[in-house]
């Protein structure tokens, strides 16, 4: 079986070490979400594949959920003994390595896609991760600080202002002039089942979908498209979705989230059991949708979610 995945980071990466466990002969093609890429100390971070690539590779941090496991942190200290900064992102000394050859392999010419695949044949994480385009697209937010509306980069917004402020909007600056990168597409036609993870619905799954054609493709693909929900009881099980949801003009609910996909993409829609009353109004709008536990607290939990979500891929199939 085929299955293609748009991920972003940590519910993403969670989701696919669950899908692993449930379906271990499967050809698993991720298409990652590089809006929350950024440029820093003259490196290029590319946070939402390193997370996949580390989680799924066995180098993630568990706890935090992103970054490396036994990480160290002399460099960012030495940098910032120079004053050289940002001080508010959280580099590690085994991280920067990561960044190192990355930056160091595309100042030689080759394509963000060709980069991460050299990445991957260390980290061997089972899956083929491609990231939605070699192109440089930046997600950035819209806030109003001390009355003055200024856009910062999605990093900017979530870590150093953790969110406290507003989205106002969300722009995957780049995305318009950007083409999905080699293999999207055709992973995509031939793909048996495409799943939309709890990953985010705006700034991960949203910027995957407007790099222009990849929604196209998934709509036309003619296979299930079943979507998994990141909101639980009508909030984030972690991070900043509500904002960014706010933003679009979404609520934070299982119901809303689906219809913002709309029956046009999607199939299928699971929502966690606490929000069972939400599965009547999906399915009035031509989702079909189940009520399921969807807390990835162990693998072997994840591994049921991925297996109701591929048994919704065959009842509407
Ligand atoms: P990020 O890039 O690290 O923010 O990760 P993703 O975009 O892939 O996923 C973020 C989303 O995962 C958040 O909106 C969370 O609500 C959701 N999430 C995290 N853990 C869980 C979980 O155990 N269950 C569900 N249903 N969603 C989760
Ligand atoms: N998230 C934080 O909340 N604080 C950090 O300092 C931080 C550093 C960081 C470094 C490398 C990396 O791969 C991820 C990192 N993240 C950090 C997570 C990052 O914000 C991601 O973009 C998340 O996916 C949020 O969507
Ligand atoms: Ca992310």
């Amino acid at each position: 079986m085929r299955i293609v995945v748009l991920a972003g980071g940590i519910g993403g990466a969670r989701f696919l070490r669950g899908l692993k466990r449930a379906v271990p002969d499967a050809e698993i093609t991720v298409i990652g979400n590089t809006g929350d890429d950024i440029h820093l100390f003259g490196l290029k971070v590319c946070p939402d594949l390193d997370t996949v690539m580390y989680t799924l590779g066995g180098g993630i941090d568990e706890e935090q959920g992103w970054g490396r496991a036994d990480e160290t942190f002399h460099l960012k200290q030495e940098l910032a003994a120079y004053g050289v900064g940002p001080d508010w992102f959280g580099l590690g000394d085994r991280d920067f390595a990561t960044h190192i050859v990355r930056t160091q392999m595309l100042g030689a010419g080759y394509p963000l896609s060709a980069v991460t695949e050299a990445l991957c044949d260390r980290w061997q994480p089972g899956v083929k991760l491609i990231p939605m385009t070699d192109d440089r697209v930046e997600t950035h937010v819209a806030v109003e600080v001390d009355g003055e509306r200024r856009a910062v980069h999605f990093q900017e917004y979530w870590v150093r202002l953790r969110a406290s402020v507003p989205a106002e909007a969300v722009v995957p600056v780049g995305a318009e002039q950007a083409k999905p990168a080699p293999g999207v597409l055709e992973a995509i036609a031939a793909a048996d089942v495409i799943l939309f993870p709890p990953s985010n619905p705006v700034v991960s799954i949203g910027t995957i979908l407007a790099v222009p054609g990849v929604r196209e493709a998934i709509a036309e693909a003619g296979v299930p498209v079943i979507g998994l929900s990141p909101i639980v009881g009508g909030a984030p099980v972690r991070g900043m979705a509500d904002k960014v949801l706010a933003a679009v003009g979404v609520e934070s609910t299982a119901a809303a989230v689906a219809e913002h996909y709309g029956s046009g993409l999607l199939d299928g829609w699971l929502v966690d059991t606490v929000d069972a009353d939400a599965v009547g109004r999906v399915e009035a709008d031509g989702i079909r949708c189940r009520a399921v536990p969807l807390m990835m607290t162990d693998v072997e939990a994840t591994a049921r979610m991925a297996r109701e979500a591929l048994a919704l891929a065959e009842e509407v199939r």
